[in-house]
């Protein structure tokens, strides 16, 4: 009977930390403001070919539309009612995309929007993407419903009514996040409300979700809501299994509000794991690439097995949210590729890879004034397609990070080396570096201003591997460099400071 408990309980705790992805998989992508047409295709020709984890997917349920005059990608992070249309798509459209991913070995996270409703100049209309009736003002939301009494105003404490200060944390967690319509979460109906919400897509097949504004929101309240989920379904998922549940908190230290007091709960986003790396490898306020040798809880992040790490998302990379200027992204490519191959061959957190958009940027006193352009769209708003171009990249304004190949087999590399310990460190003191994953894999990372020359032990089994960064294992033959490994494990690298892509990985299933 003890023993069963114990396996009971040890069931459920696994459940929320745990991806609920294919063996082998190890890393998700975020697919930004894609519609679920592109995403179901991606599954199918790239994702599960290419042995990702999951999909995290743009927040799925109605939103407040936002013609000023162009549509800004935050609309969809203004919930109107919990019902499954958006610029992404229809419901049977989502429903579609779930099974075809499922199928195709890959999961989908959903991006939840729990905390709030649209931000309280809103106005009152049918101006939202399944055309539903709300009054921002009146705190009237039809097709939950929902009305004044499920919202904090009485119980927030500023004058604004909104979050003035980040060192209150009842403030943070009862007042307004910058004008949104804060939910009491503490009432049976919300809660009853937003797990109805969340049921509905377990229902359908999705694997767990991200909790926007986690931060904004009592751990208890969560914690609740959490309890009221039921089982995924077991069409695709073993039976009993949980929601894998990852929550946004920005914690970079100093504020009243720690990213521990979620470890319970589920995984956190580990904000400082992107900040600090974009020093790093930027070389900004005497960082080295040496200084990574005790990378992870070494640096002061949380315990791994709570975190979720990524180099940029889709606030940061942009200006919103939190990081700074540090924060690497697809529009400095040389550097994102150093620090995304770094961060999948590193053995610390689970892996989020962000996957975005181009847009005109214009920068005025340091800020970009069009931080707010949404996805590449029609005239009609609509969101265009994605396309592919002939050499696997992507067209229409996409950028499909998680399609550059120096990406694409890091991913794979984290595939044949997770489990694996992080051995065999080597650095210069500078910014080469190198290490093992056991002898699975092994990188060499060259972010000095001076050719790397050096001899290392790779913990490899003697034979002739392709570096997954110059090329591929295609047809028994490397496309790009090869490394011998000899009986000793060593072998010879030699990285040009001046090459765009000074990293070498070579790993077990990339072996002639
Ligand atoms: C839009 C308009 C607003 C308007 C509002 C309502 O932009 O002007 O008032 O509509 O009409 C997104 C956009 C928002 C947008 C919103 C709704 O980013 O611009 O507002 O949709 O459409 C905080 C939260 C965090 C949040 C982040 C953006 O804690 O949860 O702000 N991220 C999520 C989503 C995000 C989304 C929302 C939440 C809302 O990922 O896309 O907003 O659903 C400090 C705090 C952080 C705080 C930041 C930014 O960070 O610690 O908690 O994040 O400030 O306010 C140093 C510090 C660092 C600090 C940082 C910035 O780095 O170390 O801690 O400086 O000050």
């Amino acid at each position: 009977m003890k023993a069963l408990l114990l396996l009971t309980f040890v069931g459920l705790a696994w459940g929320q930390w745990h991806p609920n992805a294919h063996d082998g998989r190890h890393t998700m992508v975020h697919l930004f403001e894609w519609r679920w047409v592109d995403i179901a295709a991606e599954c199918e020709r790239w994702l599960g070919p290419n042995g990702f984890a999951g999909v995290q997917v743009s927040p799925p349920n109605e939103n407040i539309v936002i013609n000023s005059p162009w549509r800004p990608w935050w609309e969809r992070y203004q919930p109107i009612s919990y019902n499954l249309c958006s610029r992404s798509g229809s419901d049977s459209e989502f429903r579609d995309m779930v099974h075809r991913c499922n199928n195709a070995g890959v999961r989908i996270y959903v991006d939840a929007i729990i905390n709030h409703m649209c931000g309280d100049g809103g106005g009152s209309g049918t101006h939202a993407t399944c055309g539903s009736y709300f009054d921002a003002g009146r705190r009237e939301f039809s097709a939950v419903p929902y009305s004044s009494v499920d919202f904090n105003d009485g119980k927030c404490g500023t004058s604004s009514g909104q979050i003035e200060n980040y060192n209150d944390k009842y403030q943070v967690r009862d007042c307004k996040l910058v004008g949104l319509l804060d939910l009491a979460l503490e009432k049976d109906y919300v809660r009853g409300k937003i797990a109805g919400f969340l049921n509905n897509l377990i229902d359908i097949g999705v694997a767990g979700f991200r909790f926007d504004a986690s931060k904004h929101m009592w751990p208890g309240d969560i914690q609740d809501i959490v309890g009221r989920l039921k089982n995924l379904n077991s069409q695709y998922f073993p039976s009993n299994s949980k929601a894998f549940i990852f929550q946004e908190v920005i914690d970079l230290g100093g504020e009243a509000i720690s990213a521990s007091e979620y470890f319970g709960i589920g995984r956190v986003t580990e904000f400082k794991f992107g900040a600090k790396l974009g020093e790093v490898v930027r070389k900004w306020n005497g960082q080295k690439m040496s200084y990574l040798h005790n990378w992870g809880e070494g640096w002061g992040f949380m315990p791994t097995g709570n975190a979720l790490v990524f180099v940029d998302n889709h606030d940061n990379q942009r200006g919103h949210g939190a990081g700074g200027a540090s924060i690497l992204t697809f529009w400095d490519s040389r550097v994102y590729k150093i620090g995304t191959a770094f961060t999948l061959a590193h053995p610390y957190g689970f892996t989020r890879i962000m996957s975005s958009y181009r847009w005109d940027r214009n920068f005025v006193n340091g800020k970009d004034e069009n931080d707010w352009i949404g996805p590449p769209a029609n005239g009609d708003g609509s969101t265009k397609p994605v396309t592919i171009n002939s050499d696997d990249t992507c067209g229409n304004g996409w950028v499909c990070e998680h399609r550059w190949r120096q990406i694409k087999n890091m991913v794979i590399f984290r595939n044949a080396v997770t489990g694996h310990d992080l051995t065999n460190w080597w650095d210069n003191g500078s910014n080469q570096i190198a290490f093992s994953r056991g002898n699975r894999g092994f990188i060499v990372i060259n972010n000095d201003d001076w050719a790397l020359d050096a001899t290392l032990q790779t913990g490899l089994p003697a034979g002739t591997y392709c570096d997954v960064i110059s090329g591929n294992l295609s047809g028994g033959r490397c496309t790009g460099a090869q490394i011998s490994v000899g009986g000793d494990g060593r072998a010879f690298f030699q990285i040009s400071n001046a090459s765009e892509d000074p990293v070498v990985a070579i790993h077990v299933n990339a072996k002639l």
